[in-house]
């Protein structure tokens, strides 16, 4: 069997994705998600201009050699753009393998470790009762997790409260990101009260996630980790900006909160201190971010060594195709820890139809060959991609920091 062909999508259903097609001589197709929310265009180019023409000709079963040629043979290694570059090329391999297999993705992964897969969902509000409510509609939904993200005393515009956000917008001239307003102080005073109020509320069972989403040093991490233990959060995650790794032992030692990290890592590389001193209790890179499956399932069996699970990053950002790879390696390994289902839009799930379910809070891939996913080019093909940015976060004094 041989490639003959790959060809690079990009879509706007609602938001920008970025897809990979890899045809064959045998008319099998696969398929990967390269969406790098924000700077799509950089990973369009590099598939289609560096990517693209080196697997020409080559053997779509020869996944792990494929791999290593596009990681070594570029000589610049990780980084975000050519992680996700070569994710997509090595999901659509998979995908390709086991649809002339005759079995579902996982069946390949070592079958299934569990009958389903267990998510959470994303609750916010600018204040209480809409955050109440919010909670409300993903337990209506069926989730048995729920991430709680709140506005903050005197800021306008924060991260994940779905009124104040951006979200992945733009300034209405659709050329610069929109700035957010961040005060630290701010948010650790109101923040503890929040979950003291959502656990009068709702009780101390309802399984509780929060995301500080980089914004606080090392030692305010350990204070916010600290102040949350009374209302037993499931995680909290990205507590402090983690290239630092070493910063995380100071988290550690402060307090017994559950750590999550990784959503912007993208080799094991990032991980090996975090890991190997087991700083942290959940991995949170996605197949798509990560360099694909192949590269995500070593990493969960570094982490299981350490007692460590996953929790693959699974925000609208993630393409229903990264969705479908990621559920299948989240019913396949053992160390499985939960999986994040921000959803899609409608016009998405007709873009890219697929065989995975999301019933009362829990994912399955199904059974259909392959991911069981297929691409509708000719309706991704009427929403073109649309220029967008991630927001950006200021300080009270127009300091930059981190979103
Ligand atoms: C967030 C993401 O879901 C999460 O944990 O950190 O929504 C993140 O903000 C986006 O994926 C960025 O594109
Ligand atoms: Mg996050």
């Amino acid at each position: 069997m041989k490639i003959v062909d790959a060809r690079v999508v990009l879509t706007s259903p609602g938001r920008n994705f970025v897809t990979l097609r890899v045809e064959t001589d045998e008319g099998v197709t696969g398929l990967g998600d390269a969406t790098l929310n924000g700077r799509e265009l950089a990973v369009v180019g590099y598939l289609r201009d560096h990517v693209v023409p080196l697997l020409l000709g080559t053997d779509p079963h020869r996944i792990e050699d494929t791999w290593q040629s596009l990681y070594r043979g570029a000589y610049w290694r990780r980084g975000p753009v050519t992680m996700a570059a070569i994710a997509a090329v090595d999901v659509a391999l998979w995908d390709i393998k086991a649809k002339v297999a005759g079995l579902p993705l996982y069946q390949l992964l070592g079958g299934a470790s569990r009958e389903r897969v267990r998510t959470y969902g994303h609750a916010s509000g600018r204040d209480l009762p809409e955050l109440f409510d919010s909670i409300r509609a993903r337990l209506a939904e069926g989730y048995p997790a729920i991430r709680v993200q709140t506005g903050v005393p005197g800021l306008e515009r924060v991260y994940g409260v779905h009124h104040l956000s951006a979200g992945h917008g733009v300034t209405p001239d659709g050329a610069r990101p929109v700035v957010e307003d961040w005060d630290t102080g701010a948010y650790l005073r109101s923040l503890p009260g929040v979950f003291d109020a959502v656990r009068q509320e709702f009780g101390p069972e309802l399984v509780l996630l929060h995301d500080a989403h980089h914004r606080l040093t090392p030692i305010q991490a350990a204070r916010l980790g600290k102040d949350l233990e009374p209302y037993d959060l499931f995680w909290l995650e990205d507590c402090t900006p983690a290239e630092n790794q070493d910063g995380l032992r100071l988290v550690r030692r402060h307090t017994t909160t559950p750590l999550a990290i990784g959503e912007v890592f993208n080799t094991v590389f990032d991980y090996q201190t975090l890991v190997g001193e087991q700083l942290i209790d959940y991995v949170r890179s996605a197949v798509t971010h990560f360099g694909g499956v192949s590269p995500l399932r070593k990493l969960f069996d570094f982490a299981a060594q350490h007692q460590i699970k996953s929790a693959i990053h699974g925000p609208e950002d993630i393409s229903p195709v990264g969705m479908a790879a990621a559920i299948h390696l989240d019913l396949a390994i053992h160390n499985f820890g939960i999986q994040e289902y921000a959803g899609h839009t409608a016009l998405t799930h007709e873009v890219f139809p697929h065989a995975y379910t999301f019933t009362d809070g829990y994912l399955h891939p199904g059974e259909a060959p392959g991911l069981g996913i297929e691409l509708d080019e000719e309706l991704a093909s009427a929403h073109p991609y649309e220029p967008a940015y991630l927001p950006i976060n200021r300080l009270q004094d127009g300091t930059i920091h981190d979103w």
